[in-house]
């Protein structure tokens, strides 16, 4: 880490370089301050440029230091320094100036920045708020309702949004460096703003508090730091700078050692190792400038969208021109729910339906780079679409299969140049999920799974490595649920109560509800083929509902029963009844919240661990991505494995003996009793 000064005559120019981010990093801070005596005591200085080298300005505090206790000098008293400095500092940002990084631009006299530069207080989506005067000054600078927006959504806004907002002076056309030296050269002579800390916060109207509390406790949901972020900026609006950033800190330094705030930290980390499998260092992907899907049914049409919305040109195949008009006309119904809601403009909706060509001539395909298979699970009828492919693709061109639970690498018999075909699995609806699951063979070659990785970044989305079993990480622990879900029925506990306690942990709905939404048949047609294979799936009444046909709300009945247009679960006596029989001669208990959601949760946990003892999985972080990136799976909770660790492996191996000595659970794998010994799943990662 470097800070350097440099002088432009009367104008010294302050540059950060700390790589990667220019996190502020203790001896990072430590510098700052000694930058801002050392120029207070230099009097040919008259202003002073604060810049950064590398890829953005000051991205924040620096997250790996949040374990440890806080270090000397503290952010807050490096903003005043600043702040205090007897020559104005001028903020040059590029990039993005991010929490600590823009409360440090709010101690600068003035700010300036290029029109590609964005700026946000993103603390809450570390289970956080701004501990360095970021809910004390904003206000201050740009009005309470703005500073409310930016603190408690966490959004960056553009350099355009924020000149508009006086977040900052002036936007920087061409070479930052020189325009934000001329800026300071100009302002040199001018009269100083008054210093942000010493300005009063304009008064907000009648019951903007109260309508503010409400708008974000229904987007907060169960997190804390928003409502917190939220009651600091009014504490900020309410009494002087003093008491602000005395209740700020106080409120940060809290937060900072909570459960969620942990948690949040985990998943910021895991998102970010997660697309790096270490086999990967160095390999270069292939190039993807076109793509093609094969099947425009609800996953093709979804996985069409999300390579259209990442602005690839798009090939629709389907087998004839009625089901090419069908795939098309799922396509355009996509981008007409985006614009129904508000998402994207008609404008771009038009220009991205229009980037998606259909055909059902397998010729167009002679020069794609990727093509992604998304047609009906069965292999012989994938295997046919590969042999085509293997006919008309250029022998480089990534061919992949977007399989649920049929084997890629029996899939990839097929196929002509096997190292160029993998296993991309999209969660439905694939233009919005962002889990992908990336499947290699084992002819896979090491580009080709780079090239996986590097479309998953190119589409926005979160990239998982799975190996090869049956539903590979995420769907194998579903069914472990599902079926678990199902041994709570035939021990006394209700549909209802296991989706109300599930619920109530922090999933958007419950096991049973889910798959009426999601159509109790797919499953069905999975179990068949396990059995098939000789194996015993366990859902005895899952089996008994889909024999009468009852697959959810698709049909007006599942676990639930559906009033005609009306989407409302209500328990259903049809159902009763058929527990009560399954659940003939067995022993009955009662199930309060906490129970259910140990019966669930723990043997979530348990087959998870067995997914990373056969390295089906990299790390136990990456399954925590699967559950909340693919199954929405609480972010403030960490994931399973996260929360299963923050309980205490000991206490989840003692639950799961109980709940196996019960008949109510699997016992633990060898695996979850060696991570336990040894307080930790990293013994059994590769
Ligand atoms: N601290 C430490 N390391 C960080 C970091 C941070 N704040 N931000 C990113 N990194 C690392 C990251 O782990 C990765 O490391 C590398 O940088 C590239 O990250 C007092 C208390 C800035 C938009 O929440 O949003 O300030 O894996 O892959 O896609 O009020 O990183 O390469 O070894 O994400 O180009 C508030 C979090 C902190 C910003 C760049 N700040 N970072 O995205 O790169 S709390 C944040 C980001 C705070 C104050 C409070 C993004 C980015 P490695 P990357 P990117």
């Amino acid at each position: 880490m470097t800070v350097t000064i440099a002088r432009e005559n009367a104008i010294a120019v302050v540059t950060v370089d700390n790589p990667p981010v220019n996190a502020l990093s203790q001896a990072l801070r430590q510098a700052l301050v000694e930058a801002v005596a050392t120029l207070d005591a230099d009097a040919a200085v008259k202003a002073v440029v604060l810049i950064c080298a590398g890829r953005t300005f000051i991205a924040g505090a620096d997250v790996s230091e949040f374990g440890k206790p806080p270090q000397p000098p503290h952010l807050p008293d490096v903003v005043a320094a600043i702040e205090g400095a007897k020559k104005p500092w001028v903020a040059a940002i590029h990039g993005s100036a991010l929490g600590g990084g823009l409360e440090v631009v709010l101690g600068c006299a003035w700010r300036v920045a290029v029109p590609s530069a964005s700026l946000g207080l993103p603390e809450v989506k570390l289970g956080i708020i701004p501990g360095a005067g970021g809910t004390v000054r904003l206000p201050r600078l740009i009005g309470a309702a703005a500073a409310v927006d930016l603190v408690t959504s966490g959004s960056p806004v553009g350099a355009k949004k924020a000149e508009g907002l006086g977040l900052i002076d002036a936007i920087i056309d061409g070479n930052l460096r020189a325009g934000a030296i001329a800026f300071a050269n100009d302002i040199a002579g001018k009269a100083r703003p008054q210093p942000i800390s010493s300005r009063a916060v304009a008064p907000v109207e009648t019951g903007f508090w109260e309508g503010a509390e409400k708008a974000v406790a229904a987007r907060a949901k169960r997190e804390a730091a928003p409502l917190r972020a939220l009651a600091s900026v009014r504490k900020a609006s309410e009494t002087d700078f003093a008491s602000a950033m005395a209740f700020e800190r106080e409120t940060f330094l809290e937060l900072r050692g909570s459960e969620q705030a942990a948690a949040l930290r985990h998943v910021f980390f895991a998102e970010r190792a997660a697309p790096r499998p270490p086999e990967l260092a160095g390999i270069t992907p292939r190039a993807i400038r076109s793509a093609a899907v094969i099947g425009g049914g609800t996953m093709g049409a979804g996985i069409a969208a999300a390579l259209r919305d990442a602005g690839l040109p798009v090939v629709l195949i389907e087998r004839d021109a009625a089901a090419v008009e069908r795939g098309l006309a799922n396509v355009r119904g996509i981008y007409e729910g985006s614009v129904k809601r508000g998402r994207i403009p008609q404008a771009v909706a038009d220009e991205r339906v229009a980037g998606v060509i259909g055909g059902d001539d397998y010729g167009l395909l002679a020069d794609t780079d990727l093509v992604i298979e998304a047609v009906f699970e069965d292999l012989a009828v994938k295997r046919a679409v590969f042999e085509r492919l293997s006919a008309v693709c250029r022998p480089d061109a990534v061919l992949a299969t977007n399989t649920s639970y049929l084997d890629p690498d029996a899939m990839s018999e097929g196929v002509s140049h096997p190292e160029r075909f993998l296993g991309l699995h999209f969660f439905s609806p694939a233009q919005i999920m962002k889990l992908l699951e990336i499947v290699p063979t084992e002819a896979t070659a090491p580009e080709v799974l780079a090239t996986g990785f590097a479309l998953a970044r190119l589409l926005g989305k979160i990239p998982v490595r799975a190996g090869i079993c049956d539903g590979f990480i995420g769907n194998r622990i579903l069914k472990v649920t599902r079926a678990q879900a199902e041994r709570l029925l035939l021990s006394g506990a209700t549909p209802a109560a296991v989706d109300a306690a599930m619920r109530a942990f922090g999933l958007p709905m419950g096991p049973f509800e889910a798959q009426d939404l999601g159509g109790l048949d797919i499953a069905a047609f999975q179990r068949k083929a396990a059995r098939e294979r000789g194996e015993t799936p366990f859902a005895p009444v899952a089996d008994r509902l889909c024999a009468l046909e009852r697959y959810g709300q698709k049909t007006g009945g599942g676990w639930y029963d559906y009033q005609p247009g009306d989407r409302a679960p209500k328990p259903s006596e049809t159902v009763a009844a058929i527990i009560a029989e399954a659940a003939e001669g067995r022993a009955q208990r009662t199930w309060d919240e906490a129970g259910i959601v140990d019966a669930i949760l723990l043997p979530m946990v348990n087959e998870a661990t067995r997914i990373l003892e056969e390295r089906v999985a990299l790390r136990a972080a990456d399954i925590d991505l699967v559950k909340i990136h693919g199954y929405g799976f609480p972010r403030w909770r960490g994931g399973p494995m996260h929360h299963a660790e923050a309980r205490g492996l000991s206490e989840v191996v003692a639950v799961l003996d109980r709940l196996a000595g019960e008949g109510l659970a699997e016992p633990p794998s060898d695996g979850l009793r060696r991570a336990a010994e040894a307080g930790g799943f990293s013994v059994l990662a590769g």
